[in-house]
């Protein structure tokens, strides 16, 4: 039963993003409010997509190992107050989340809700009591591909508003036990996994982030035992670091967040936008998949990785 009564919150959740993001909201709602500029990193919002299966979702995951070296948690800044509404993420998940409005003091002092924790079935009315989970870790999205993110994309990760499988409010004693594994190596002990499951599987998509081999088959298999969830999820906007590659991890916070060849995710498609990113190297190129460069097909981005066609031949990495 409750399970039915989660399963119609979640679907009104969506249809609300999709109303907000559909409408003529900024990007920067994309990423968390309406943000300031550091946060809007280009383009404008996509437009709603309609229901798609969770498991559908799943099957466009690209899938490969996790390449873990060099993650700094420090390295997404959080909790931001993105909006500026003096309510930093973590109050604001807070105050969406409580089951009944909470009672704030102050500019943004939250004192009083009512929460419930999917992991563990906990409730509590003291928000003291409860974190707020990154549904995919840090450290996990790091390894999945954020290391090529600029700053700014990994704070607009960290601090994602604009999904509610993003970022839920846990028991801290969950949250801790959970800490930055992927469904391979945990579960929830509550009843409700398929809601984890699809979470998990919502935001890897929305932040195209990769699975690795054994996540993959975790989730298949879990997820042949869950109603297969419809969801409405956009594309996070996501801007690469210029120096990213597999021998030069992004410098992290102190790394220009989005240079001269940072990528222009263009108005309304940051589906379709090129990544126009200078890569060190062909190895780096190749891991992102986007070699051949040719400059017939992508032009920007054969300018700003010209450095790396040695005869000349219009064609980088070939
Ligand atoms: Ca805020
Ligand atoms: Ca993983």
């Amino acid at each position: 039963m409750r399970g039915a009564v989660r399963a119609v919150t979640w679907a009104a959740c969506a249809l609300f993003i999709g109303s907000v993001v559909g409408g003529s909201a900024p990007a920067g709602s994309v990423v968390g409010g309406s943000a300031p500029a550091a946060s809007v990193v280009g383009g404008s919002a996509p437009a709603a997509s309609d229901p798609v299966s969770v498991r559908q979702l799943l099957a466009q995951l690209p899938v490969a190992p996790e390449r873990n070296a060099g993650y700094e948690r420090d390295y997404f800044r959080h909790w931001s107050d993105l909006d500026g509404d003096g309510c930093d993420t973590r109050r604001e998940v807070l105050r969406r989340d409580s089951e009944i409005p909470v009672t704030i003091t102050g500019r943004c002092r939250i004192v009083l809700g009512r929460w419930y924790s999917p992991y563990d079935g906990g409730r509590s009315s003291d928000p003291a009591t409860f974190d707020i989970d990154h549904v995919v870790p840090l450290a996990e999205a790091w390894g999945s591909g954020a290391w090529r993110w600029s700053a700014v994309t990994r704070e607009a990760f960290a601090n994602d508003l604009g999904s509610p499988s993003s970022l839920i409010a846990v028991t801290a004693s969950s949250n801790r036990s959970k800490s930055d594994r992927d469904p391979a190596e945990w579960l929830p002990a509550a009843t409700d996994t398929c809601r984890y499951l699809s979470d998990w599987v919502v935001t890897k998509w929305r932040w195209r982030l990769r699975i690795d081999p054994i996540e993959r088959a975790v989730l298949v298999s879990a997820l042949g035992n869950c109603p297969d969830r419809r969801v409405q999820v956009v594309r996070a906007v996501i801007v690469n670091g210029p120096d990213a590659g597999p021998g030069a991890p992004d410098a992290g916070p102190t790394a220009p967040d989005a240079g001269p060849t940072a990528p222009d995710a263009g108005p309304g498609a940051p589906d379709a936008a090129p990544s126009v990113v200078r890569y060190p190297n062909c190895a780096a190129a190749r891991a992102a998949g986007v070699t051949p460069i040719r400059q017939a097909e992508a032009p920007a981005l054969y300018a700003a990785n010209q450095h790396m066609d040695r005869d000349k031949d219009g064609v980088a990495c070939e």
